[in-house]
């Protein structure tokens, strides 16, 4: 790398290579950037070059995942990974912004600019940039523009191929912590996951009524991928039934199934046959997400959420902690999309402190890092929990301590275990079903009883598509609405004719709409409302195509 801060390669690539497109603009959103998967060639090769400029700075490995998730197979996107596997620093996303947007020819003096303010003073240091894509056709060459951009600024890109975005964060973290964290290695990764989760179940594999057996949703993604593996080493102790596991360019990605579809349309996803009282579960594009359902003896849809697999992890690590003796601070964290009844339930049921972020799990993580047990989930079914040193530090002590009782004991032991059964750099499906497994298990629940601690309020999501999603702003972790102007007015107006009614509406950071929640004490009055709050929206807030009609 030359000393005069002249990056000639880096300039010479991007316009043979990735050059820019005159008019297009995109901004770093709710994890990255996203939009059509044709449009992001110049910026994944300079979210290369970004990754490598991060990685210097923070005298670390930084991670870089190509993928758009819950979005159709169309689309693509990309999630930058710090070194503690937290989502990039906010403080970058605006550089991230920057660099996705400047002409070719400002390219070097961009990179210039956050060597100077930044003061890397490293520029030769050979960092290491994890890459790790989804099953899209377009992340094959996406990937290669981001590893283009890491050789542009003579980083060392290591290729993980095709991965979920979990495992890309545990590969951060576990290089970050010289392997004090796992193996940076997929099989490192599953030996962590299955060894803790066979050491907690034991030998007997269903449990009062409990049965080993769950139909699961791969969404035609990279969860199929990935669980095919996990599928032949969990054997006998949890039988996982795969649908939806057309993997490679099949068109079939999220495509009436997966995670996001089965939450937002509140339907069974296609592709998995229509059995009566099974549990059954669908992860999203990349893995990061699950949710869990059923259909009753009348085929009714039963949706257990986000919301619900928060409850049910905090109460068990509540219960599981007071075992142990110690004295730990246990909170949880949800979004405003947190149904009303799952917040009152963990406020006056479980007696856990509970509080609300902005949607994102960057936001939700970092309030959950200051409980000592820190549990997240957004409704969506994104989340996991995160565990202080402190905790841990006392887990170990007190589980190797000759005077402690044998009980206490027991509990830490049974802790720790739990522990190394979460991935706790950032909500997995595949960790989080084998959470939820083993809750389940030691209970001796069906998924009935699971959905019996709470009754979910009715609650319905809306997308309203607007000429520009940036003339919706908001406030009180996304609560109010501060413009369009009088729009929240609108919708208290709207919201105090509905018993138990909520509404909010908000743009979403990764689809290029307007997405309004609202829920009320029946499912009709929640269908009137969201449709009435949309229309609002629409009004107000500047709508285009087809207006939202309420139903006949
Ligand atoms: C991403 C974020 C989630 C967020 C979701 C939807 O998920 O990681 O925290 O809830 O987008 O965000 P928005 O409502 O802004 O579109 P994923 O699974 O799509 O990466």
């Amino acid at each position: 790398m030359s000393n005069n801060n002249s990056y000639r390669t880096v300039y010479a690539f991007a316009r043979e290579m990735y050059p820019k497109k005159k008019d297009t603009y995109l901004q770093y959103g709710t994890a990255g950037f996203r939009t059509k998967a044709t449009e992001l060639h110049h910026v994944m090769y300079r979210m290369g070059l970004l990754a490598v400029l991060r990685a210097r700075y923070k005298k670390g490995v930084i991670g870089v995942m190509v993928t758009a998730s819950h979005n159709p197979e169309a689309d693509n996107g990309v999630k930058i990974i710090d070194p503690r596997g937290e989502m990039l620093e906010e403080a970058w996303e605006s550089w991230a912004t920057k660099f996705a947007n400047v002409v070719d020819e400002k390219l070097e003096d961009t990179i210039n600019e956050v060597i100077k303010l930044f003061n890397i003073d490293n520029m030769n240091d050979r960092v290491e940039i994890v890459i790790g894509k989804d099953t899209r056709p377009s992340s094959l060459p996406l990937a290669k523009a981001v590893q283009d951009g890491v050789l542009a600024l003579s980083g060392k890109p290591i290729d993980y191929g095709i991965v979920t975005t979990p495992q890309v964060h545990y590969f951060v973290v576990c290089k970050n912590t010289n392997r004090a964290y796992g193996q940076p290695t997929e099989e490192g990764y599953y030996r962590k996951l299955i060894n803790a989760f066979l050491r907690v179940r034991g030998d007997k594999y269903n449990k009062g009524n409990y049965e080993n057996r769950l139909m699961y949703d791969g969404a035609n993604g990279v969860g199929a991928k990935k669980v095919k593996y996990l599928r032949e080493v969990l054997k006998e102790s949890l039988l996982v039934e795969m649908y939806n596991d057309e993997i490679i360019g099949s068109g079939k990605l999220n495509h009436l199934c997966g995670a996001d579809y089965v939450k937002s349309q509140q339907k069974f996803p296609n592709g998995v046959p229509k059995e009566k009282n099974t549990r059954c579960c669908s992860v999203d594009g990349d893995a990061d997400r699950i949710v869990y359902y059923y259909l009753d003896d009348n085929e009714r849809f039963h949706l257990l959420d986000g919301d619900r697999i928060a409850t049910l992890a905090a109460s068990y690590l509540k219960e599981l902690l007071q075992k142990t003796g110690l004295d730990l601070k246990i909170g949880l964290v949800q979004s405003a999309y947190a149904n009303g009844a799952s917040t009152e339930y963990i406020s006056n049921k479980l007696n856990i402190s509970v509080s609300c972020t902005a949607t994102g799990v960057k936001h939700l993580h970092r309030k959950a890092l200051t409980y000592d047990i820190g549990v997240y989930f957004e409704a969506n079914g994104h989340g996991t929990v995160v565990f202080s040193n402190n905790a841990k530090q006392k887990l170990v002590a007190t589980a190797r301590n000759n005077s402690t009782s044998a009980d206490h004991k027991e509990a830490c032991f049974k802790l720790l275990d739990v522990i190394d059964l979460i991935n706790e750099t950032v909500g997995d499906a595949i960790s989080d079903m084998l959470l939820v497994e083993t809750i389940l298990h030691e209970r001796g629940w069906d998924v009935k009883q699971w959905e019996e601690c709470y009754t979910d309020l009715p609650n319905k999501l809306l997308k309203v598509t607007v000429k520009d999603r940036n003339v919706v702003t908001t406030t009180d972790a996304e609560r109010i609405c501060v413009t369009p102007e009088g729009l929240q007015d609108e919708i208290n107006t709207i919201v105090s004719k509905y018993k138990k009614g909520r509404s909010f509406v908000r743009a979403s950071g990764t689809e290029d709409i307007i997405r309004v929640y609202a829920e009320a004490a029946t499912k009709e009055d929640t269908e009137l409302l969201a449709i009435e709050v949309a229309q609002k929206v629409y009004e107000l807030a500047g709508g285009i195509g087809p207006a939202p009609e309420l139903p006949n």
